[in-house]
């Protein structure tokens, strides 16, 4: 452990030296005591992001873009070592703490291509000898604030992004997840070193809690705050946004589901259902949560459900075998105990939720996950509980399916298991899912990052990652230029003097 640190760049000091308690889920050992940022550092803070903008928006989109392709040179040498972080301190099992690293390799490609692009349109003008356009423009400082379940690829899909766009980044990762924060501005360090001149403060990294990220919040010196997490962290961070016109990017809460038709590859289904319920231990924001089977096949699939369960292997993620590790902590063990409970007393059938005691580390906070048979979509199924449960309901018509995973309060990812091509389109159509993905024969979470990342309702209405969703990191600026001798006004207005 001691020297996966080292290798990540993280000193006796920088682990040793603070208040913050930071425990690996795994085992609940103390890893590391780190220095929280105190609010009164913030200014300064922010007046370094101020500054660098004012150099860094100067320089030319594909140099930035050089110093997010030595980014990513530098992430795929520490990938393994990064990868392992995330694992100790999220719980994530190795591929999947691999597969976070890969995914800030795949935004630093993303990002390179990018930054010889950036374009925006000409537009036809109704006036002789003008000419329109719209230009993009760095927009300022970013503050990217993110989730432990995935503590570093939502910083690199925002700060790719935003470092082609010309803006420095300030990033206050959670209070669960410091260490892989600090490692990867330790490695972003590397790729700085290498590119030479890029000014002070690019890239800065505070710790703590609320306090910290509502100095983010409320700066007006910093027009854009990226925010993951829960819908109440939303609630709080949105409106302060906008009180100051600034602009929000925000990735809240999901309520994932996958509509069974008659028709599907059960086979497929099952695979799919199971990794993207269970993986992250049901932790990612994209996680299915609510499986809406057609009533012919619904027991057959639960049928095969409850098998694949009961023997998916629980317990120490770093273990090759293991597929399902720990929940971030206690609190979320209990939460989901709790949770089971409720949909009990609301009519549910639960299979599996015990707390795991045996065969899985002391310490760390071990469930089965559970399958839970709902009467209807009651209280607890409209809840995003952030752990392995899966709530199975029944369905008729394709309509009252569609009208079933629509009717949550969030709008994230959905997919669709048919073999049935009017099915699918229906599904994808403007009266079918209402959320920001939908999948056909794919499960709702894994995304790639080519395309553009988020969701509707309360899931805030943000896009990170592909497609133009760097857009939202940039300010457009509409021009029109008169290479004429004349000067018409728009709209035929006439104005002699
Ligand atoms: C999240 O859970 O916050 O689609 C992000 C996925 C990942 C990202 C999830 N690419 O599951």
């Amino acid at each position: 452990m001691t020297d996966l640190f080292a290798r990540l760049g993280l000193t006796v000091a920088d682990l040793k030296g603070g208040t913050l308690a930071v425990h690996s889920p795994i085992d609940g050992v103390e890893l590391a005591r780190v220095r929280e940022t105190a609010a009164d550092e913030m200014p300064t803070v922010i007046a370094r992001a101020e500054k660098a903008f004012k150099a860094w928006r100067e320089v030319p989109a594909p140099r930035r873009g050089e110093l997010v392709r030595l980014l990513g040179e530098e992430l795929r040498a520490a990938k393994d070592d990064l990868g392992a972080l995330v694992t100790l301190e999220a719980g994530k099992i190795t591929s999947e703490g691999l597969g976070e690293v890969q995914e800030m390799i795949d935004i630093c490609d993303f990002a390179v291509g990018l930054s010889r692009q950036l374009y925006g349109l000409t537009i036809a003008s109704e006036r002789p000898g003008h000419r329109m356009m719209e230009t993009w423009h760095p927009a300022g400082p970013v503050a990217i604030i993110s989730a432990f379940n995935f503590p570093v690829a939502v910083w690199s899909w925002n700060a790719a992004l935003a470092l082609v766009c010309g803006d420095p980044v300030i990033w206050k990762p959670s209070e669960k997840a410091p260490l892989t924060a600090m490692a990867s501005m330790n490695i972003f360090a590397r790729a700085i070193a290498r590119f030479g001149d890029a000014p002070e403060g690019l890239a800065q990294l505070v710790i703590g809690g609320p306090e910290v990220g509502d100095a983010l919040v409320s700066a007006p010196q910093v027009p854009i705050v990226s925010a993951t997490g829960s819908t109440r962290m939303g609630r709080i961070v949105g409106p302060k946004v906008a009180a100051r016109f600034g602009r929000a990017i925000l990735e809240l809460g999901g309520n994932n589901a996958m509509i069974v038709a008659p028709s599907a590859d059960l086979d497929m289904a099952v695979r799919a259902i199971v990794f993207s319920a269970v993986g992250t231990a049901g932790q990612r924001c994209t996680s299915l949560r609510r499986l809406i089977a057609h009533n012919s096949i619904r027991e057959d699939l639960v049928a095969r459900l409850t098998k694949a369960y009961a023997s998916l292997p629980i317990g120490d993620p770093r273990a090759a075998t293991t597929l399902i590790g720990p929940l971030i902590d206690h609190g979320a063990r209990d939460r989901m105990l709790a949770m089971l409970e409720q949909a009990r007393g609301e009519g549910g059938t639960v299979h599996g939720g015990r707390a795991v005691a045996k065969g899985a580390p002391q310490g760390g906070a071990y469930v089965e996950p559970a399958i839970v048979e709902m009467p209807g979509q009651t209280a607890a199924v409209c809840a995003e509980t952030f752990a392995p449960i899966l709530y199975v309901l029944g369905y008729d018509t394709l309509d009252e399916a569609i009208a079933l995973q629509n009717d949550v309060p969030q709008g994230l990812s959905s997919c669709i298991f048919t073999l049935n091509l009017r099915e699918a389109e229906t599904f994808l159509s403007a009266a079918g899912s209402d959320c920001g993905i939908a999948n056909v024969n794919i499960g709702p979470s894994g995304a790639e990052i080519g395309g553009a990342f988020g969701g509707e309702k309360e899931t805030g209405g943000g896009r990170e990652s592909g497609s133009d969703a760097w857009r939202g990191y940039m300010r457009r600026q509409t021009n029109t230029i008169n290479y004429s001798a004349n000067l018409p006004l728009a709209q035929g207005v006439k104005f002699d003097i």
